[in-house]
């Protein structure tokens, strides 16, 4: 039988008082926030530093990316004679680069890698571990259409220096920090650590992130629909159900209005701000689906969680899943909380409901 979800965790109060009005820049924030816990050491604060310092870096590559005709396209060599990479792997390496040598991580593990990151002989290891997809959606860059970063932080849990598998293996609600940076029209960074998720926008003018969501909340009245109907073919006949369901085709509600970028990050992030639903369900051809648990679902659940919203995989709750695979993929559906919730009411069949099945997989 399939499981219902767990019960989702209740909503902590937020502690943050700027407003959006406020002109507070993402280091003073993230100041504040540290002081409220008295026994931080400023390790992870350093890691949110770093990573808006990342994101900066590859905002700044994304934003040249329509001009890769004239400067040399990926695997052709440009004006210096340097080969020219593709944009994921050039903000994969900005990733690794800003963090390898910092002493706040033991490890590392991106989705554009096979293995953990060690931390390279000769610097310091420290005790977070830092999983993410450096470029999101990537292969919307050509068509000019947003991408993202996404990002998660543990604890260290296993002894000794170096951070192992067991490190990175572990469930979603053990998360300390997760947030993503998204490159659209301007580029935003969201996190939580668990006192709320807060955005902050980029001042190209003076390179820095400035507070402009504290708080964020996602609307409970959901309105956009956010999935890849092509698959319809393959879903199981309760997914083609709640489907007719959120659609309004059923006469049970209003339907909601589909919206679907194809880059998870964008898609999300309207649904945050907007309400709505963003599903990646598991098919007849991908029974895990195609997102990736530890890179995609689990840090884009928790800043769910903390504005008011859920993520399931359509058998429980995404922070419960216990990953064994770096890679493993998971179903999503992730949003406002009625909508993740009416997930419930369309058990699937007992094929799609083994959590092991199908989870490994390439890039
Ligand atoms: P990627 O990590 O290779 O970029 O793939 C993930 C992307 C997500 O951003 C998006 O939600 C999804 O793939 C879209 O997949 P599809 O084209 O099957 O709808
Ligand atoms: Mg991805």
């Amino acid at each position: 039988m399939p499981r219902a979800p767990s019960t989702f965790p209740l909503e902590r109060r937020p502690v943050v008082k700027h407003t959006a009005t406020s002109v507070v820049t993402i280091e003073r924030f993230i100041i504040e926030q540290e002081r409220m816990f008295p026994e931080a050491t400023g390790e992870l604060s350093g890691i949110l530093y770093d990573m808006a310092l990342a994101g900066k870096l590859i905002a700044n590559k994304v934003r040249s990316a329509g001009l890769v005709d004239i400067l040399g396209a990926a695997g052709a060599t440009n004006v210096q004679g340097e080969a020219q990479q593709k944009l994921d792997i050039i903000a994969n390496e900005i990733i690794v680069k800003a963090f390898d040598h910092g002493g706040r991580l033991c490890a590392m593990a991106s989705e554009e890698e096979p293995d953990i990151i060690h931390i390279p002989e000769g610097f310091r290891s420290g005790k977070y571990v830092l999983l993410f997809d450096p470029l999101d959606g990537s292969s919307n860059i050509d068509v000019n259409v947003p991408v993202g970063t996404i990002f998660s932080v543990y604890r260290k849990i296993t002894r000794g220096t170096r951070g192992e598998m067991e490190d990175m293996l572990q469930p979603g609600r053990r998360q300390v920090a997760a947030g993503y940076v998204i490159y659209g029209s301007s580029t935003m960074l969201v996190y939580t650590t668990g006192q709320g998720a807060h955005g902050f926008t980029l001042d190209p003018s003076i390179g820095e992130f400035l507070l402009s969501h504290p708080n964020i909340r996602i609307p409970e009245k959901a309105r956009y629909l956010s999935v890849n109907d092509a698959y319809e073919q393959d879903w199981p006949e309760p997914t083609r159900a709640l489907m007719r369901r959120y659609r309004g085709l059923d006469g049970v509600r209003s339907p909601l209005n589909v919206r679907y970028v194809g880059s998870l990050v964008a898609d999300f992030h309207r649904n945050l701000l907007g309400g709505g639903v963003f599903c990646y369900p598991a098919n007849a051809k991908a029974r895990r689906g195609k997102l990736r648990l530890l890179y995609e679902a689990n840090p884009l659940a928790f800043i769910a969680e903390q504005a008011g919203g859920l993520a399931s995989d359509g058998i429980g709750r995404v922070m419960d899943i216990q990953p064994t695979e770096l890679h493993q993929r998971t179903p999503l559906y992730l949003g406002s909380r009625a909508e993740v919730e009416t997930v419930q009411e369309f058990p699937l069949p007992p094929e799609f409901v083994d959590r092991r099945v199908g989870t490994a997989g390439g890039a």
